[in-house]
C-alpha cells in the first residue's frame, strides 16, 4: 500500500519508521511519504491559510495551495487516483468498518488540516472530479490538527494489511470487528494468583467450551455496562440462544 500524507508538520510522521509500521515498510508492504504543504506555496512567507469569510476566530487553510499540491499528488486520472482522506472533527466517526475497507486500498492520501480547518471547497472540488474523498473524525474531542488523527487512522488501517501482524488470529478476535462488535473479555496471564488477586477459576479449568461461554458472557455484560450503544446496534443474528439468557 502506498500512503502519501500532506501536512505543515511532516516531521510528525517520522514515528512511522518505528515499530511494526517501520517493519512493514522494510518488508515492502507499505510505502509512506510525508510531504510539506508549504512546498507548494510561492510567496516569501509560504502562507497556507487566510482569515475566515464571514468572520470568526482563527485561520482557514486556503484552497489554492492545497489544489496545487493535490493536483500533483493525485495525478490526472480520477479513476487511478488514491482515496483522499481529510481528518475533520466535524465529519462522521472513523470506525473499524472504515479501517477494514481502506485496508484493501492500493493508495491513500491524507490531507492534514491545521488551524480552524480547510476551505470546504477542497473536498467538494475533488469529489466533483470523481475522486473517492472521505472526511473522518476520530472522536468527540478537539485536536490541534489532523496529524494525530491521521496517525490513528493509519495504524488502524495498516495493521489489517495481510502479513502486517505476526499472528492474524489476534485481529479476528478483537473488539469492534465483524457484525458482532462487542468489547473484549478481560485477559489474564500467569501467575494464577498475584498479590491476593485470582484469575477466574473457569479459565484454569481447561474446558474450552466453558472458557468460551465465560468470555462471551463477560463480553456481553461489559459491553452493556460500558457501551450500551454497541448492544443496540448489535446484529440479532450474531446472538445465540445462550446469549439471550444473559
Ligand atoms: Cl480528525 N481533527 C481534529 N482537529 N480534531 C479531532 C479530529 C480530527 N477527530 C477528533 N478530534
Amino acid at each position: 500500500m502506498k500512503i502519501d500524507i500532506v501536512s505543515v508538520f511532516p516531521e510528525y510522521f517520522d514515528v512511522m519508521n518505528l515499530s511494526l509500521m517501520g517493519k512493514a515498510q522494510d518488508k515492502g508492504l507499505l510505502r509512506i511519504t510525508a510531504h510539506n504543504l508549504r512546498d507548494w506555496t510561492h510567496d516569501v512567507h509560504h502562507s497556507v491559510d487566510d482569515t475566515p469569510v464571514g468572520g470568526g476566530a482563527g485561520m482557514v487553510m486556503k484552497p489554492s495551495v492545497w489544489a496545487e499540491c493535490l493536483d500533483e499528488l493525485l495525478g490526472p486520472e480520477p479513476a487511478d487516483s488514491p482515496v483522499l482522506i481529510f481528518p475533520n472533527p466535524s465529519a462522521p466517526l472513523f470506525t473499524q468498518r472504515d479501517a477494514t475497507e481502506l485496508s484493501h486500498a492500493e493508495h491513500l492520501l491524507f490531507g492534514c488540516g491545521r488551524y480552524e480547518g480547510y476551505d470546504a471547497r477542497i473536498p467538494e472540488y475533488y469529489r466533483s472530479r470523481g475522486v473517492d474523498v472521505r472526511e473522518y473524525s476520530i472522536g468527540d474531542y478537539v485536536l490541534n490538527g489532523g496529524e494525530v488523527a491521521t496517525s490513528v487512522m493509519l495504524e488502524a488501517i495498516t495493521r489489517l494489511i495481510p502479513g502486517f501482524m505476526g499472528n492474524s488470529d489476534s485481529i479476528v478476535e478483537e473488539s469492534y470487528t465483524g457484525s458482532n462488535a462487542l468489547l473484549e473479555h478481560r485477559q489474564y496471564t500467569k501467575p494464577a494468583e498475584w498479590r491476593g488477586l485470582k484469575v477466574p477459576d473457569i479459565l484454569l479449568s481447561g474446558d474450552h467450551g466453558k472458557v468460551d461461554r465465560y468470555r462471551r458472557d463477560e463480553a456481553l455484560e461489559r459491553t452493556s455496562q460500558i457501551r450500551p450503544d454497541l448492544i443496540e446496534r448489535l446484529d440479532c443474528k450474531s446472538l445465540d440462544k445462550a446469549d439471550r439468557k444473559t
